[in-house]
């Protein structure tokens, strides 16, 4: 079993500004806590960061016959991509959405998630723990 985590833009920035809401942690770190889950749940892990909407178009494109289901959290392009929203239902494979902060609680252009209707399930607000909860779900579906 295969799956892909595919993170967004500026993701690979935290730990440096905004602890208060995106955890105090850095990317390295969350690239951490998704490689140790993927070895307890005996999956197979492909991991990808981009600051390029095309480039995530082209991501999630590659994972159809190659993964068998998608952990995304796609930061600003949630509340802007049909782009990405139409690359998740071409490709139909079960993914999770997940936030780090809970944008609901926060501006209301972040209200806004375009790709959800593509998602089985949001995961938002738990920190970094959101990205191993999602795992976990997708892994008891698959
Ligand atoms: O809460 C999340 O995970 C978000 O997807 C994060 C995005 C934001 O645009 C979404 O509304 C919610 C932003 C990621 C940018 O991360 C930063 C990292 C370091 C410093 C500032 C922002």
């Amino acid at each position: 079993m295969k799956i892909f985590v595919i993170n967004g833009p500026n993701l690979n920035m935290l730990g440096i500004r905004e602890p208060e809401i995106y955890d105090k942690g850095t990317y390295a770190e969350l690239v951490s806590l998704i490689e140790e889950e993927a070895e307890k749940l005996q999956v197979e892990l492909e991991l990808f960061q981009s600051n390029h909407e095309g480039e995530l178009v082209d991501i999630i494109q590659s994972a159809y016959s190659r993964a068998d289901g998608i952990v995304i959290n796609p930061a600003a392009y949630t509340h802007t991509s049909v782009a990405l929203l139409d690359a998740l239902k071409a490709v139909g494979l079960p993914t999770v959405e997940v936030h780090i902060s809970n944008p609901d609680e926060r501006e209301d252009f972040r209200k806004v998630s375009y790709i959800r209707g593509a998602c089985a399930k949001t995961i938002s607000g738990h920190g970094f723990v959101g990205y191993q909860e999602a795992m976990r779900w997708l892994c008891g579906k698959l």
